[in-house]
């Protein structure tokens, strides 16, 4: 018997684990109540013996031998030799085909996975074969959070510093469920006295918790952030010197056009324009430096945050209004009992909330899967971003905060790419601040460059792990494409529907039969300089091989081993780990993991500004001007409005006991929520004559969707939230599989209405309808 120390790598909590194996099996994982994560877990951890052992696992590659779209595939066991010969050979033709850029890499996600442990290792495989495309569905899951909020902040929006923090405020995130580790940060916050803050339509988790539980209505998050700005904005309930020192809000806007107001002045590289500011004390304007964030005149220069004011361009005269001026207006335009009407959420604690977030700060905040799923995700996530940067806490102890982690080398290898080839990206075009500025790409536009040859053909899908017919809201183009693809290769621990359509699965170990690298855990100093090497502690079961060893393998035979440390992967962890100090023995030695005592440097702004194009917190963004957006968030128009058809809300949300379309074939799980839900109030049941238990169906103007009924009073009337994922059978229960048109979440979502920033989909705040079925 052996007990091991390491970290669950099932979800982006990473709980510390300790596993047991006996005799050749894994039989027991449970928390490591030493390590960071303080002995948070949960039942899918706890449930780790029944995936690695399940009897569904593909343990050899197979290759298919029917054609795409019957019923069954007709496996074929084959040789692992014959396996990467087959997807060398099938790369090379359609790169000699259509060039390198046809054959997209796609990858599950890192959040909901263990994909992590080959994260880098797959685009380094992507960009040294030379194309540019990772199919990732990052625009659903943590674009908005770990980039977009780059277009506010310059960069991501960091981590809830929980021991410090006076205010925690959770939105579109219900850690309980998803982030275990947090949740118990945030209830120790709290246990300390910190308050809480939770937005989201369904009372679950923490907002049972919460000093304000704000039950928006799904997908009208954005108009709630700027009501409450408004609020505090009106009762000076902001921090005016960040504001004032560290956003572009001083900044005059010119009425005619929009763009910031600029003077001409000589500097040593010759005329440039430079943007302006009001001195309030001098009463005059005064050129800004972004390059640099200082003014072109004696200190001290004391910005004026409002006003409206006329100044003077060549002899012209331009009306112009500051920065913060033009934001404090467009929240002014959501009073609270106007938001209250759009968002659902009563006049009153909107007010209540903005008074705690001005009197118990500093202020930490998160926001995830409830805000990248909306047809306005960027603008909604910079709405609370705005929201935030009031407080003032950005950055700062207590506040959300960049904690130093270990310095891992990059090794997705961007440089490997050849020059101009990433601005090819899939949906770069259309979408130039989106996912696709780093190479990812979406199924629609995947789908699209696969039927219509547009912008360029797609021939090759090379994909290690995801689901996307289950996860992905446009099933119907996909799988003619899928069926289109002169080769699509899958790899994975389980066949999926998606892998149906493959040519060849070739066979993945469990992340208990491989080793992973977790640095920093996301909690504080301490947790967040913590470097772990999560040991392997079963050999690969049947033929299956690591990711990474599938990368490295492929690589060779694609010629690109050079890249690949001539496929010694224990050379390449060297390289990844070499300039964090510590060695491979060290981490070898010390499966619990190492703290690195790392400095969090706080408000590194003070020294360096923020990486935006004005150097400071972009209230007012020019950069989402010049792409045809609007640089302050906008929200008049609804992207979905309601109809008499269709009155209701429809959201989706994670449950403990799976992650998306996974696991369901588990017993221990699947006998904990062995049928796909739909949440909805009593009373809305009532009027439809539903009862708990039923089965109803969700319809919607592009689908309809069964589930069965579950009551809660813990969710506006006008909303219902279904599961997603439903697809697997469990034979060991005698539960049966879903088909994926009748029970698909994502089949109620159309692909059409997308945000044009980054696009991701609309699955939050869908109008929908129901009723009781007769019969399923
Ligand atoms: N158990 C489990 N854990 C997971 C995963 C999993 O599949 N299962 N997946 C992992 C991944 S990939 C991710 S991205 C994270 C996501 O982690 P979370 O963001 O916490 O995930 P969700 O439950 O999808 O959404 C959070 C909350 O948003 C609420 N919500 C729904 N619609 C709206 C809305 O319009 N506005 C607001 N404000 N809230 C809304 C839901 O009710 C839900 O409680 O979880 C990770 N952890
Ligand atoms: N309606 C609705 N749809 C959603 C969401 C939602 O909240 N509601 N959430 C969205 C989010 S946040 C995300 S991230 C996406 C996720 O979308 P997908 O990435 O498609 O995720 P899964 O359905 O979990 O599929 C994961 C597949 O990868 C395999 N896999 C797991 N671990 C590994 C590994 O280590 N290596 C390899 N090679 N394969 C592995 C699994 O066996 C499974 O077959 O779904 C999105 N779709
Ligand atoms: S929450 Fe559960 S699945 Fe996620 S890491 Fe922890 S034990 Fe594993
Ligand atoms: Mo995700």
């Amino acid at each position: 018997m052996g007990e091991i120390r390491g970290y669950c790598p099932l979800c982006i909590s990473k709980c510390g684990s300790i596993s047991t194996v006996e005799a050749g099996r894994l039989v027991r994982v449970r928390p490591d109540r030493d390590h960071p994560t303080g002995g948070s877990f949960c039942v899918k951890g706890r449930a780790a013996p029944e995936l690695v052992h399940s009897d569904r696992r593909v343990l050899y590659p197979m290759m298919r031998t029917r054609p795409k779209g019957e019923a069954d595939p007709g496996w074929r066991r084959v040789t692992w030799d014959e396996a990467l010969r087959f997807a060398a050979d099938r790369m090379r033709a359609s790169a000699d085909a259509h060039g390198a850029r046809s054959v997209v890499f796609g990858v599950t996600t890192p959040s909901g996975t263990a994909v992590a442990d080959a994260f880098g290792w797959i685009h380094r495989l992507a960009h040294a074969f030379g194309s540019p495309n990772v199919l990732f569905a990052t625009e659903n899951c943590n674009w908005h959070k770990d980039y977009a909020s780059a277009l506010t902040f310059g960069s991501g929006i960091g981590s809830p510093d929980f021991e410090r923090t006076g205010c925690l405020l959770f939105w579109g995130f219900n850690p309980s469920t998803t982030w275990p580790a947090y949740a118990r940060a945030a209830m120790e916050a709290k246990r300390r006295g910190a308050r809480l803050i939770v937005v989201d339509p369904r009372q679950v988790g923490l907002a049972s918790a919460a000093d304000q539980w704000l039950p928006v209505r799904p997908g009208s998050d954005g108009v709630l952030a700027l009501s409450i700005a408004g609020e505090m904005i009106q009762n000076g309930w902001f921090d005016k010197d960040f504001i004032a020192r560290w956003s572009n809000g001083p900044l005059l806007v010119r009425v005619d056009n929009g763009r910031f107001m600029t003077v001409e002045r000589a500097t040593p590289a010759g005329m440039r324009r430079f943007p302006m500011v009001w001195d309030s004390e001098r009463r005059r304007a005064v050129a800004y430096d972004p390059t640099c964030g200082e003014y072109l005149d004696e200190p001290p220069v004391s910005p004026a945050l409002f006003g409206d004011l006329v100044l003077h361009d060549q002899g012209e005269p331009v009306p112009c209004r500051t920065a913060f001026q033009c934001f404090a207006e467009r929240c002014a335009r959501y009073p609270p009992e106007r938001a209250a009407g759009r968002c659902g959420v009563p006049a009153r604690q909107i007010r209540e909330t903005a008074r705690l977030l001005h009197e118990s700060g500093p202020v930490s905040y998160f926001h995830w899967a409830g805000i990248c799923q909306q047809a306005d995700a960027t603008q909604s996530g910079r709405a609370i971003g705005l929201l935030y940067a009031l407080t003032g806490s950005l950055d700062a102890p207590g506040g959300n905060v960049r904690f130093a982690t270990p310095h891992l080398n990059d090794i997705a290898g961007f440089d490997l790419l050849p020059p101009d080839r990433l601005a090819m990206t899939l949906g770069r075009t259309e979408r130039p601040l989106g996912p696709p500025a780093k190479g990812w790409v979406t199924s629609r536009d995947f789908a699209r460059a696969v039927l219509e040859s547009e912008p360029y053909p797609v021939s090759g899908l090379m994909s290690f792990g995801a689901n996307p017919l289950l996860t992905k809201p446009n099933t119907p183009t996909l799988v003619p494409a899928l069926c289109a693809l002169d080769v699509y290769i899958h790899a994975d621990m389980f066949l999926n529907p998606t892998a149906d359509y493959a040519d060849l699965v070739l066979p993945v170990a469990s992340p208990w039969e491989r080793t992973g690298l977790a640095a920093g855990f996301q909690l504080g100093e301490r947790g967040s300089d913590w470097l772990q090497l999560r040991q392997a502690v079963l050999s690969p079961l049947g033929e299956s091989r690591s990711d990474t060893a599938i990368v490295f393998a492929l690589a060779e035979r694609l010629g690109l081993g050079e890249h690949f440390f001539d496929g010694n992967q224990r050379s390449g962890l060297r390289e990844v780990i070499a300039r964090t100090g510590v060695s491979l023995e060290d981490l070898e030695r010390h499966p619990e993991g190492l703290s690195l005592g790392l400095q969090t440097p706080y408000r590194s702004y003070l020294k360096d500004g923020f990486q935006t194009p004005t150097c400071r917190v972009e209230i007012y963004s020019e950069t989402l001007m010049d792409a045809g957006l609007s640089p302050l968030p906008d929200f008049e128009s609804e992207s979905l409005p309601s109809s008499d058809a269709f009155p209701l809300r429809l959201t989706t949300a994670k449950w403990p006991h799976y992650c998306h379309s996974q696991q369901h074939a588990l017993p221990t799980l699947r006998g904990k929520l062995p049928e796909p839900l739909v949440e909805l109030h009593p009373d809305t049941a009532k009027q439809q004559g539903i009862h708990e238990g039923d089965w109803i169906s969700i319809h919607s103007a592009v689908g309809t969707m069964h589930a069965r009924a579950s009551m809660t009073t813990r969710i506006a009337a006008d909303t219902v939230c279904a599961q997603y994922g439903w697809w697997e059978s469990c034979s060991r229960l005698g539960l049966p599989a879903y088909d994926l048109d009748r029970f698909n979440y994502n089949r109620l979502i159309d692909d059409e209405r997308f945000d044009p920033a980054s696009g991701s989909n609309a699955m939050r705040g869908y109008p929908c309808s129901i009723s009781r079925d007769v019969a399923v």
